[in-house]
């Protein structure tokens, strides 16, 4: 009997709103099912991709007879680390050549803002972190339980389905001095807008000017532009004025790891002496949290990172993946005009990264997945990554017909 257990009164809880988009659709028997919900990337025959040069990592590993499974230090893998902060800082950054920056290996992307955000929880005077309105659905939740209160601030606009600069300049320059602000480091989850660089330089100037402190979430580096410089571009600005800030790297979509779980958390301060007294404390805030991260996955990083033949077959391949999904942009929305599907899809072709902020209600979304077999987010949002060539069709004509029905 259920009155028995002593969990007898656990209430049940919803799906994710994204992962649960994959739970539903694994249940569904339709051969001409879609998934078009997480972002991960899909090749043209909608398979999960291995990048050869991560094969090659890990054939290389296994090979190395000085490989072993050890626990690693509680901030991980120390070339991993200081490979990790050259390649979103820069391999120039003056701030990594004044060891003003410390790195800790996390839990993928996810991990590193959580890491991150219960050190700020105990260390920083201000305990209040605005996110953009939209924003990944996740980031409320891990700050809001790491102990910070989260206010949102103006991001995207549905009617230019472009950015709300004048709403984020506002809302940036209403938010109390010292104010964490967390910032998409490139490719916005889940609208594809960005701001022009010369936006983020005036972003820079409002920021540093009222002390809010830049927590960067990168999880997409390369995947914006195909050219992993230019998306940390807005990042490396905010370090060449030698100001702080929180950066937060996934591996998960670059480097194809998702399930490794690799990702890196630093934190750069104006001193030597600060970073090295806030990595003490960030090893307070892993230990007790999983004690320290595994192996495998960072060994692949860092394996690829520094051996210049690897570290340029990775571009390579992180181009192709890129160029993949510009080109399913371009397919799509030529499909949609060509079949004269009412309304204006030119967002689709100038929203960049893993997904397009389409601009479907829930209603058109859950017709989508019921009659077409569709599974997307309910806001709308499409992983371009999972799209082939081959879907494309079908995709067009359950958009024409959801537009159609509930236009
Ligand atoms: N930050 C942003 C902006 C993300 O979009 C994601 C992943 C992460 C961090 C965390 O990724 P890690 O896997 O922890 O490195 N978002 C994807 C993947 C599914 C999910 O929600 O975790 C998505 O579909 O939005």
């Amino acid at each position: 009997m259920d009155s028995d257990s002593v969990f007898a009164s656990v209430v049940r809880a919803p799906e994710d709103p994204i992962l649960g988009v994959t739970v539903a659709y694994n249940k569904d028997t339709s051969p001409n099912k879609l998934n078009l919900g997480v972002g991960a990337y899909r090749t043209e025959e909608g398979k999960p991709l291995v990048l050869n040069v991560v094969r090659k990592a890990e054939q290389h590993l296994v090979n190395d007879k000085s490989q072993i499974k050890e626990y690693l230090p509680i901030v991980g893998l120390a070339d991993f680390n200081k490979l990790s902060a050259k390649l979103i800082f820069g391999a120039d950054s003056p701030a990594i050549q004044q060891n003003r920056v410390t790195t800790v290996q996390c839990l993928s992307g996810t991990g590193s803002l959580r890491v991150g955000a219960e050190f700020l929880a105990k260390h920083y005077h201000q305990r209040t972190i605005y996110i953009p309105t939209p924003t990944w659905g996740n980031h409320p939740k891990i700050f809001n339980l790491a102990g910070l209160s989260v206010k949102t601030y103006r991001y995207y606009d549905p009617a230019t389905r472009g950015l709300n600069f004048q709403g984020l300049l506002e809302d940036l320059g209403a938010a109390p001095s010292g104010a964490i602000v967390l910032l998409h480091a490139c490719a916005h989850n889940p609208t594809g807008v960005d701001p022009t660089l010369a936006q983020w330089e005036q972003i820079r100037q409002l920021m540093r000017s009222k002390g809010l402190l830049p927590f960067f979430d990168s999880a997409y580096q390369g995947f914006a532009s195909g050219n992993l410089d230019a998306d940390a571009q807005p990042v490396r600005t905010f370090v060449a004025d030698g100001g702080e800030c929180l950066a937060a790297q996934s591996y998960a979509k670059n480097m194809g790891l998702y399930g490794e779980r690799v990702g890196a958390l630093s934190i750069v301060c104006k001193t030597q002496d600060v970073a090295s007294r806030v990595e003490s404390q960030l090893k307070l805030v892993i230990r007790p949290m999983y004690s320290n991260p595994p192996i495998h996955g960072a060994s692949i990083v860092a394996t690829i990172l520094k051996d210049s033949n690897m570290y340029n077959e990775w571009t390579v391949e992180l181009k192709a993946m890129a160029d993949r999904i510009i080109s399913m942009r371009q397919q799509l929305y030529d499909a949609l005009s060509a079949k004269g599907t009412p309304g204006d899809w030119s967002h689709i072709i100038k929203q960049i990264g893993m997904f397009t902020f389409t601009g479907l209600n829930s209603e058109q979304v859950a017709f989508m997945t019921k009659e077409y077999h569709i599974y997307m987010t309910s806001d709308g949002r499409i992983s371009m990554a999972g799209l082939s060539s081959r879907t494309v069709p079908h995709l067009t004509d359950a958009i024409h017909a959801a537009v159609t029905r509930f236009g």
